[in-house]
């Protein structure tokens, strides 16, 4: 199967700096919006999380081992400015630095987000990306990080835009806990997506040699069952978590159906939307010079029509059958029988991957060339003794169907380049902690060992085939 794929297909590891660093006060890092928090919360710390601030070495070359030629990274903007602005930090530059040569020393291309859910503390007690001066802040840390780090060729702007604005404003499950804060949350997705294309813009008018783009999570919504109502309360959810930022991102501007459908949502929850002068130009002149498209695909959602209260329950602990989430006037989320889950109730559904990536190769040609920049299982490997391979066959299983689904859509003139597997190595996870594990290898977080899982060895045999 693999054999149709060009000998520079991407095959990555993906993690976050904020879920693999931990050193979270080390070389004068400034406080992200998670310290404080998760000390309050008391359930799970990040530190040292998988110790990747030192271990970075030991993971690359596991990696480039492991047959993997890339690797997703995030820079964390506390490292490089401790308030969000400012003097730049020496040793958070230099790190970086040494970061992304030992990467390239290993034949190992580094793929670099720059905002993927850490935002500075300081910025966030500013109200996060609700001021629009954070967008500002932004694009001076963006303008530092593409003039610095020439080394890197492959930029992201921000990662997931949709999970960060309804993690923190509809779900309540990340700081600051809001729950049904719609204004909030489409607020934020406008914001974002305004500093996403003020740093494409920038980058761009820099002609610097490299490419650049963002990363949203897609998460198709169907129907539970065909009657109009079904289809019309998964047409408003999709515009509220996929379409919007997919129109601002590859349109430049949201087109009257989607409006139409956001306007309906806003309107049932007393919400509202700013756009201010001058918003809709930055976005459409962003919308065609991403040079490509990164897409996180876990899970797709069964809807059916709702119009009682809004409410969830999130499982954030792995108890499975125990989330719920209803969204008034929009939807609630179903079960579809014969759709297997996970212990943290994410639907396995690889259809939904061939499904999005032909939607959006249609819908929106401005994205270019996509890569998968996220796909696993969230899974509770047992370890069982140093020299035995830790067996995670659901999760070899998992990628497999979505790879499976990746080059069938490919074979249909899908324009996908390259595939990151959520994750390298096991690493902290925002709302779960540390016993959703992700990775290609295992990390013992106490004597932070690492060790192969056999997904491990099942993705080099997958990579060799290509040589
Ligand atoms: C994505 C994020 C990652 C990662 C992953 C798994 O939303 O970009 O940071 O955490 O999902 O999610 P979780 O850790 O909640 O299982």
């Amino acid at each position: 199967r693999v054999k149709s794929l060009p000998k520079n297909f991407v095959w990555g590891g993906a993690t976050a700096a904020y879920q693999v660093e931990g050193a979270t006060k080390v070389d004068g890092k400034g406080k992200t919006m998670w310290d404080d928090y998760l000390k309050a919360q008391g359930r799970f710390a990040p530190d040292p999380a998988s110790d990747f601030y030192h271990r970075y070495p030991e993971d690359v070359k596991l990696a480039h081992k492991y047959g993997l030629n890339a690797i997703r990274v995030s820079i964390a903007w506390t490292r490089i400015f401790p308030d969000g602005y400012g003097e730049p930090n020496k040793a958070g530059v230099k790190y970086y630095h040494e970061l992304f040569k030992t990467c390239i020393e290993n034949d190992v291309t580094p793929y670099v987000s720059l905002h993927h859910f850490d935002s500075p503390k300081t910025l966030f007690d500013q109200g996060d990306w609700l001021n629009r001066k954070n967008i500002d802040y932004f694009v001076k840390y963006a303008e530092f990080c593409f003039k610095e780090f020439t080394e890197v060729k492959n930029w992201f702007t921000i990662n997931e835009l949709i999970s960060l604005s309804s993690s923190q404003y509809i779900a309540g499950n990340f700081p600051p806990n809001h729950h049904f804060d719609v204004t909030s949350a489409i607020q934020v997705q406008h914001n974002e997506l305004l500093a996403h294309a003020r740093a494409v813009n920038l980058y761009k008018s820099l002609n610097l040699d490299g490419r650049i783009g963002l990363i949203h999570v897609l998460q198709p919504i169907y129907p539970i069952t065909e009657t109009p109502e079904n289809k019309h309360a998964a047409a408003l959810y999709d515009a509220f978590i996929n379409r919007f930022l997919l129109d601002g991102t590859f349109l430049g501007e949201y087109s009257d159906e989607t409006m139409s459908l956001i306007n309906e949502i806003l309107d049932k929850n007393n919400a509202k939307l700013d756009i201010q002068d001058g918003d809709m130009d930055i976005l459409k002149q962003a919308s065609t010079q991403n040079d490509y498209f990164g897409m996180n695909y876990y899970q797709s959602q069964f809807i059916q029509a709702y119009d009682g209260p809004s409410g969830n329950q999130f499982n954030g602990t792995g108890d499975k059958g125990s989330s719920s989430f209803s969204f008034h006037g929009v939807g609630q989320i179903v079960q579809k029988p014969g759709v297997p889950t996970t212990d943290w109730d994410w639907n396995i559904y690889p259809e939904g991957l061939y499904d999005i990536l032909k939607r959006v190769s249609k819908e929106y040609p401005n994205s270019k060339t996509i890569y998968i920049t996220e796909n696993g299982l969230g899974y509770k490997d047992k370890f069982v003794s140093a020299d035995q391979v830790i067996d995670d066959e659901p999760r070899i299983d998992y990628i497999d169907q979505h790879v499976a689904a990746l080059l069938k859509a490919r074979s249909e003139g899908v324009n996908v380049q390259g595939y990151f597997v959520w994750s390298l190595q096991d690493q902290f996870s925002w709302a779960n902690g540390y016993n959703k594990r992700y990775g290609l290898f295992y990390v013992d977080f106490d004597t932070q060992k690492r060790y192969i899982k056999k997904s491990a060895e099942w993705f080099k045999e997958l990579a060799d085939t290509m040589k």
